[in-house]
């Protein structure tokens, strides 16, 4: 089976979640999550982003198919429970960040390397992702940001969180995959810009990566 982001695309713009659903199903039976997460759905989302910014479909296209693959994705994220011990990452947008999908494709990879994932989704006010792992007390924390404006927002949050918590800090997202958000952001972050390199990451063991860009 060849891997068609394109076919894919044209399910999420038409609002047919079933096929969706069906065509990311039978990936599934050939490739794995990861696969489908960077080489279908990913490429798929970026398709529609063009369009979008051609105008060559409608923003409320482009809001149905970004719950299409929502929706697909949650439908495909199944698991087994984390045990007791595992480590725990919280994963958040910053505040006005509402790009969540690729985040959302993180936790997922996370929780099927076992771990516990607080899943806190968009635009979430860094007081909030403060007084939460306070709470949840996670090794990792994980930012996503779509939007390249709100690099110095990310950066000045990073070291916040650094001074605050005693989690290491990844960050990610498209910001990731078209700037030097290491240099930009600083080394008190790791930068993992794909889920390949997550997944890597997490195979390799994690302690001591947090001055790395990756
Ligand atoms: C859907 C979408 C939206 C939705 C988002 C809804 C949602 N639930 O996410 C809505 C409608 C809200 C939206 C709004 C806007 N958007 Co928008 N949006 C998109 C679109 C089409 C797809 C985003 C997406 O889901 N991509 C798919 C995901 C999977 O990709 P990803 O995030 O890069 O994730 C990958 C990696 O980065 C990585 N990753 C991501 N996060 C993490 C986290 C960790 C821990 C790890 C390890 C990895 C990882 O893994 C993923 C797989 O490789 C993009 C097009 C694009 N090229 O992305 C535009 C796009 C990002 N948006 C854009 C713009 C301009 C906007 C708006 C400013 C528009 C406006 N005028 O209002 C607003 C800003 C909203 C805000 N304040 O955040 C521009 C940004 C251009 C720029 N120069 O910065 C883009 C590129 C569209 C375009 N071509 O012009 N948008």
């Amino acid at each position: 089976m060849e891997l068609e982001p394109r076919l894919f695309a044209e399910h999420l713009l038409a609002g047919d979640d079933v096929a969706a659903l069906l065509y990311v199903q039978k990936a599934l039976e050939h490739f794995s999550h990861t696969d489908v997460y960077e080489h279908v759905m990913t490429p798929a989302m970026y398709h529609v982003g063009d369009l979008w910014e051609q105008n060559k479909i409608t923003v409320a296209e482009e809001h149905l198919a970004t719950g299409v693959c929502d929706f697909v994705l949650a439908q495909i994220d199944h698991r087994d429970p984390p045990a007791a011990e595992a480590p725990r990452v919280l994963l958040c947008c910053l505040e006005g960040e509402e790009h969540y999908l690729g985040l959302k494709m993180a936790a997922s990879i996370f929780r099927r390397y076992g771990w516990h994932v607080r899943f806190l989704g968009p635009t979430l006010p860094l007081e909030h992702v403060l007084k939460d792992a306070a709470q949840f007390q996670p090794q990792v924390i994980g930012l996503s940001g779509a939007l390249a404006y709100r690099i110095p927002q990310l950066k000045a949050s990073v070291e916040t969180l650094k001074a605050e918590t005693n989690a290491d800090i990844i960050i990610s997202g498209r910001t990731a995959l078209i700037y030097d958000l290491g240099a930009q952001v600083g080394y008190a972050a790791a930068t993992i810009a794909s889920l390949e390199a997550l997944e890597n990451w997490l195979e390799d063991g994690n302690e001591g990566t947090a001055n790395a860009t990756i």
